[in-house]
């Protein structure tokens, strides 16, 4: 198979998630460091619009969006599993909760004014220089159906889920059952934020010590083994390995928009990060898209993303 490379930043949560997801399935990964912020002429050129990271390569097919990303490695390395037999649902469900309610609610937490002034080199607004400045702009025009939450309402939220998570862990090490799973990881990567990039907002942590003891235990999962990589070679990469990569399987076909197979669509979040990618609709699963566009740089480009989350539509309508 095709190496696995994942697009991605450092501070990301997101890529926190599959980051440990890859270093829990112990696998070899490349790694492509992309900006926080649009302009990004090397992502677009991989995934034709879609700019929310990370995202995963292989060969000459792109994975958006976590979810999605998840039942890629999942498929990839079977094991060990994060969709537990018995809890697949609930597990779901949890992860889903996570990657929106408690993230949005741990980020309202984290960019309150000690925090923004943390991660953007310390000090008053007016100090922050010209990155705090294009980054609240850019996050700005992505928040589409995300609605903002003052402070004071996040803290009282946050304090309630960590309160249900630590319930979840008193007497079990990860929130299912003896091993991680898919809401493991969903719930961890929001709170990784809070304690390693924005520490000064983190005593909000110290009121549950069996969530401290868990997030100890996810950290020392790891990240596998990393070889670092560049965006250009990995668009080179991409239009070298035309028809290499694909790992859902593209049957059977689920309509649920009267769109047919073959036709220009594009595929778009609805919530966060609108930009859509247009392309050829050449799968429609019960689970993703996939679409084919061709690009000057990579190549014919495979790009999927999870249905739910994504709005479909007819690009000629
Ligand atoms: N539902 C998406 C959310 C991804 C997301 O919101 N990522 C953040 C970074 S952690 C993002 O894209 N921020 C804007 C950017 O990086 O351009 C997923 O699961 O991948």
């Amino acid at each position: 198979m095709a190496e696995l490379i994942l697009h991605h930043y450092p501070t990301s949560p997101f890529s926190e998630k599959i980051r440990l997801i890859l270093g829990y399935k112990k696998l070899a990964w490349k790694s492509v460091i992309i900006p926080r912020v649009m302009p990004k002429p090397d992502v677009v050129a991989l995934t034709g619009g879609y700019r929310k990271t990370p995202f995963l390569q292989i060969g000459s097919h792109i994975y958006c969006d976590t979810a999605l990303i998840c039942d890629v490695l999942e498929h990839v390395q079977p094991t060990p599993t994060l969709y537990p037999s018995g809890h697949k649902g609930l597990a779901r469900v949890l992860a889903q909760w996570a990657d929106e309610k408690l993230f949005w609610t741990a980020m309202a937490w984290n960019f309150s004014p000690q925090g923004a002034a943390q991660m953007f080199g310390g000090g008053a607004p007016e100090q922050w220089g010209p990155l705090a400045k294009a980054f609240g702009e850019d996050r700005a025009k992505m928040r589409v159906a995300v609605p903002r939450m003052p402070p004071a309402d996040a803290a009282a939220a946050y304090k309630s889920y960590l309160r249900r998570l630590a319930d979840m862990l008193k007497e079990q090490p990860y929130l299912l059952g003896s091993t991680p799973c898919i809401a493991d990881f969903a719930a961890y990567h929001p709170l990784w934020f809070t304690r390693t990039q924005t520490s000064v907002m983190s005593d909000i942590l110290n009121a549950t010590p069996p969530v401290l003891a868990w997030m100890d235990r996810m950290a020392a999962i790891g990240h596998g083994t990393v070889e670092k990589s560049n965006a250009i070679d990995s668009i080179a990469a991409c239009a070298r390995s035309s028809g290499v990569g694909a790992v859902l399987s593209s049957e059977p076909f689920q309509d649920e928009h009267g769109i047919a197979l073959g036709s220009r669509v594009t595929v778009a979040s609805d919530s966060f990060g609108p930009e859509p990618t247009e392309g050829e609709l050449v799968a429609a699963t019960r689970m993703h898209y996939t679409l084919r566009r061709t690009d000057d740089r990579a190549g014919i480009v495979h790009v999927h993303f999870p249905r739910i989350g994504y709005v479909l539509k007819n690009a000629e309508a």
